[in-house]
């Protein structure tokens, strides 16, 4: 099968960052990701509360930007073949009770302490990659630089 290549948004959240970074980015350099944008930052409320606006309506909303919050998150842009959904399998299901029975490899199998601090996050979709990017990267990695750069892959 061919996958284009494609961009995720990938975060390390405040829960597994001090404790588990090096684990983590080891695992996505060696699975063939490019971490084509990196920061560490610690998100403002607002921040949080826009990072995840479609969960606005959720009775976790506040206890989830709250965390978000918490201490600093690695924010990143990967690329690679069919990166949404590698990434996300990678993760593991949102639940760590969930990941510990179904996908014991995955990071929130192995870091995670509970369905909100669940260690690391994804796009669920390249629409909300190509928006989560553009918020917090603005324009260092725009849909532009990504298909001029498979145009010379291609060539
Ligand atoms: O895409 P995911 O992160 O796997 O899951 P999601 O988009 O459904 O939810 C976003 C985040 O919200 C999730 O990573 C942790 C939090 N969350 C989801 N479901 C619950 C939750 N937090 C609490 N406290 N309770 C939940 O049921």
């Amino acid at each position: 099968f061919f996958f284009p290549q494609e961009q995720t948004l990938a975060v390390i959240k405040p829960d597994a960052l001090e404790e588990h970074r090096e684990e983590i980015l080891e695992q996505i350099r060696n699975s063939g990701f490019t971490i084509s944008c990196m920061k560490e930052a610690v998100l403002s409320r607002e921040m949080a509360e826009e990072f995840y606006k479609e969960h606005r309506e959720k009775a976790f909303f506040s206890q989830l930007v709250e965390f978000m919050c918490c201490g600093p998150c690695m924010l990143m842009a990967l690329t690679k073949e069919n990166a949404v959904e590698e990434w996300r399998a990678m993760m593991g299901p949102t639940d760590p009770a969930v990941a510990r029975e179904t996908a014991p490899e995955s990071l929130r199998a192995r870091f995670a302490t509970d369905i909100l601090q669940n260690s690391v996050h994804g796009s669920s979709n390249l629409q909300h990659a190509s928006e989560k990017i553009d918020f917090l990267f603005g324009d260092i990695v725009s849909d532009g630089d990504l298909s001029s750069h498979r145009d010379a892959a291609d060539t």
